[in-house]
């Protein structure tokens, strides 16, 4: 039986990948902001119509990093949701900062804009929405609300990579926006990251902070990380970046299939692209509701299993219902995302996906019922 996993990574030709290597091979120049490190930032800048990029190792990195070069004093409370990766959450702990957990919207699954200035407090410094899926947050309402407190705004732009709010690019949004370059992602460099920001100054602090704070060869004056990205991933998201717009639409094609096969069901919601928006089609999450489908997510994603077809409960357990986080958070003060988060299911989703496997697995779940 053949194996089928939520995602695939999208892979250039190999001879394309070796050109790279042979050079890195040759040049035995292998990290710390070497030839293709440059080159990716560069080639990231323009696609990103971006004032300044910093690359990163991952995704998480550029979060972290980015909390700790706000250099909130400890304690200070970021808004956010538990609606996402273990990574936006762990990287506001991570930080000694407080997670404030805000409740997500039901149509796209984004932070709730009307619930967010009941959470503000004097301690409040900044507001971390996800892009959940590549669903934009409500980006004008964010806007709004922190000019108006006064705050700092970082999207988790993990999933949003390539999209467009009203024509412009999403990694404009905010003060930052924190992209992953993950091999599960729409684009990937095998892992990476990158931080899309205005502010020059915040870029110099996060360069530091991405080589443990060094400055000058004698110079430390941060406690930062390890957070560069090597010569093979740069080399890596050089290569995908060439591919990305036929990736989007091949994409778009398992996309549709899936919308043809699974639109008129009743009792399933799926992850329509929103308006303004110019979508990457980067997850397919369908939520089940058991009472006018018939079949509870958890019954639909053992069926599957039994076929080989691994769909993925993405985000099952919310974050603040993390054990890690036993007794510091309550989900039930987030009905919505609690609800949602027990009748998700992420299908499939891949470029290269077969579409009699998407017919397939639609077949499956339109079965449920019957077995
Ligand atoms: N913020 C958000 C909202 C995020 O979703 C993420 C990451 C981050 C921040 C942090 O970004 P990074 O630091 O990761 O750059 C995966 C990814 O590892 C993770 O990047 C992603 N979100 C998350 C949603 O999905 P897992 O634990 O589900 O990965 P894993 O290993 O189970 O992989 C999923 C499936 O992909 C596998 O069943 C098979 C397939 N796969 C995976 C890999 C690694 C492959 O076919 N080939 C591969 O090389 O987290």
């Amino acid at each position: 039986m053949e194996e089928i996993f939520v995602t695939r990574p999208s892979m250039p030709d190999f001879e394309e990948y070796n050109e790279f290597l042979k050079d890195i091979w040759q040049r035995r120049w292998l990290t710390n902001m070497g030839k293709y490190h440059n080159i990716f930032q560069s080639e990231l800048l323009k696609f990103f119509c971006a004032e300044n990029v910093e690359l990163f190792v991952n995704g998480h990195m550029a979060i972290e990093l980015s909390l700790q070069a706000f250099e909130f004093s400890p304690g200070t409370e970021i808004i956010t949701t538990p609606f996402t990766f273990a990574s936006t959450t762990h990287a506001i702990v991570r930080n000694n900062l407080t997670p404030v957990f805000c409740d997500i919207n039901p149509e796209d699954f984004t932070i709730d804009v009307a619930k967010i200035e009941n959470l503000i407090t004097e301690k409040t410094g900044a507001i971390m929405p996800v892009h959940v899926y590549g669903n934009i947050c409500n980006v004008e309402e964010i806007t709004r609300i922190a000019k108006k407190y006064n705050l700092k705004v970082i999207y988790d732009a993990a999933h949003a990579f390539g999209e467009k709010y009203k024509g412009e690019n999403i990694s404009r949004f905010g003060d930052v926006s924190c992209f992953s370059f993950h091999s599960t992602k729409v684009f990937h460099s095998i892992e990476g990251g990158a931080a899309c920001f205005a502010d020059k100054k915040f870029g110099k602090k996060l360069y530091h902070l991405k080589n443990f704070g060094i400055s000058g060869p004698e110079t430390v004056d941060a406690v930062g990380a390890n957070a560069k990205m090597n010569e093979f991933c740069a080399a890596m998201g050089v290569c995908n970046l060439k591919h990305f717009d036929e990736n989007i639409s091949a994409r778009k094609k398992v996309f549709d299939r899936y919308i043809e096969n699974l639109g008129d069901i009743a009792g399933l919601k799926l992850n329509f692209v929103q308006k303004d928006v110019t979508p990457n089609y980067a997850y397919f999450p369908v939520i089940f509701d058991e009472k006018f489908f018939g079949a509870a997510r958890d019954k639909v994603f053992s069926e599957l299993a039994k076929s080989g077809i691994h769909a993925r409960k993405y985000f099952y357990p919310l974050t603040n219902a993390f054990e890690c986080y036993a007794g510091k958070f309550n989900p039930e003060e987030t009905p919505t995302a609690l609800k949602i988060a027990g009748q998700v299911l992420t299908l499939p989703f891949y470029p290269d996906l077969p579409l009699e496997t998407v017919d397939n697995i639609c077949k499956i779940i339109r079965d449920v019922n019957k077995l």
